[in-house]
């Protein structure tokens, strides 16, 4: 499949007057997404909590421009923006005109992980029952260009959202994000292994989507250790802390630690806010802030310009961090095993990953079995 530069895509959607971008990143559009961030200036291009919040920034761009905006996501943010689009968006209700362009994971013959599996195969069929007319893209310009001019003439004409879904491989590399570099002693992965080290034995782990839980697949393997411990939230983004919520609720004799990522705990912060005030004595949540959607290609996130541990002490949490190195790590966690209420440690850790980091070889069913049998 031939590739496409970014730098095309951009110059096709802004003859077209389509210069204005909001999103969530995604692997499939990360050279895409460091083009815009690089070439698009911060006014017109906002990195954003949810999928459903950028439908949200483009309504309100919109009804203030009559300009036509662009939203980007992975296909499985379309969940979180099925809402917005069907009863706001949608030209039985404002007829919004806006172009949104997906991330297709998972597209059927293709190699990819199970949690994108059935998300990649309905993905044209969730977008035909919303009623949201679409294209393929693959890197050939010459599509592309007709495939960008038939939204635009469409979302003109009908007030209403049209989509592009973007094939794995679309687009040409560019250079990684050049964020600031940060001084944290700890990577992520180095973290996550004290954090294994040092809760007691019989704790359950639950962690967040991305990079994180297949660092803590593999630092179980080279511990020597079984799986059971631990749920991979390997999709549902953003909810890893209300699983683990869910579990100590009916576990109250074990303590439950959930590894959340600063993406995904601001995806869905209004949870923090129901686990803190809930106020249970065995649910640990750490946030492992790197600052950056590590996990699809670094894209910053405003984790760094917020106080984390402020809003969780704001939401009723013992807060016991933040933290940056294993011995102030492993105080907070002996502290959060004794904290009467719900507790919460934000680790500020460096951004990166290991290039050779390898996925579960265990499928999620039998994660789940394993981890069941475990938790009875
Ligand atoms: C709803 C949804 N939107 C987007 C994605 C793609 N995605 C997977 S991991 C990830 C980044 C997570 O960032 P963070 O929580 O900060 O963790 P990090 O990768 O930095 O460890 C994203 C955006 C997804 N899986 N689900």
């Amino acid at each position: 499949m031939i590739a496409m530069m970014p730098e095309f895509f951009l110059k096709a959607l802004s003859q077209k007057g389509l210069d204005t971008f909001y999103g969530v990143p995604d692997s499939t559009l990360k050279h895409f997404c460091a083009h815009l961030s690089t070439q698009v200036s911060k006014k017109q291009h906002l990195i954003c909590a949810n999928e459903g919040a950028a439908i949200g920034l483009a309504i309100g761009y919109h009804l203030a421009t009559s300009k036509i905006p662009v939203i980007y996501m992975q296909n499985s943010g379309l969940g979180n923006c099925v809402n917005p689009l069907l009863s706001l968006g949608d030209p039985d209700v404002y007829g919004i005109p806006m172009l949104l362009i997906i991330g297709w994971r998972g597209e059927p013959g293709k190699k990819d992980e199970p949690q994108h599996k059935k998300q990649g195969r309905v993905t044209l069929d969730l977008l035909k029952s919303m009623e949201i007319p679409f294209s393929i893209l693959d890197g050939n310009q010459k599509d592309v260009s007709i495939a960008v001019d038939t939204a635009s003439d469409w979302m003109r004409t009908n007030n209403a959202p049209y989509a592009l879904v973007v094939k794995k491989g679309t687009f040409e590399s560019v250079p990684p994000l050049n964020c600031e570099e940060d001084a944290h002693p700890m990577t992520r992965e180095e973290a996550i292994q004290h954090i294994l080290e040092t809760v007691a034995d019989d704790s359950i782990i639950v962690s967040t989507t991305g990079m994180a839980s297949r660092e803590v697949f593999e630092l179980r393997e080279k511990m020597g250790e079984g799986h059971q411990k631990d749920f991979l939230t390997v999709g549902g983004m953003g909810h890893c802390s209300q699983i683990a919520m869910g579990l100590a609720m009916q576990k109250p004799d074990k303590q439950i630690f959930c590894l959340d990522g600063d993406g995904a705990a601001l995806m869905h912060m209004g949870s923090m806010a129901v686990a803190g005030t809930i106020g249970l004595q065995n649910f640990n949540h750490i946030v492992l802030n790197n600052g950056v959607h590590d996990s699809v290609g670094g894209q910053p996130t405003v984790s760094r310009a917020v106080n984390l541990t402020d809003i969780a002490t704001a939401c009723q949490y013992t807060s016991l961090g933040p933290v940056n190195e294993k011995e102030s790590l492993q105080r907070a966690i002996q502290s959060a095993e004794h904290a009467p209420c719900s507790s919460f440690i934000e680790v500020l850790v460096r951004r990166g990953h290991r290039k050779n980091l390898g996925r579960p070889t265990q499928s999620p069913e039998q994660n789940k079995i394993a981890f069941m049998d475990y938790v009875r």
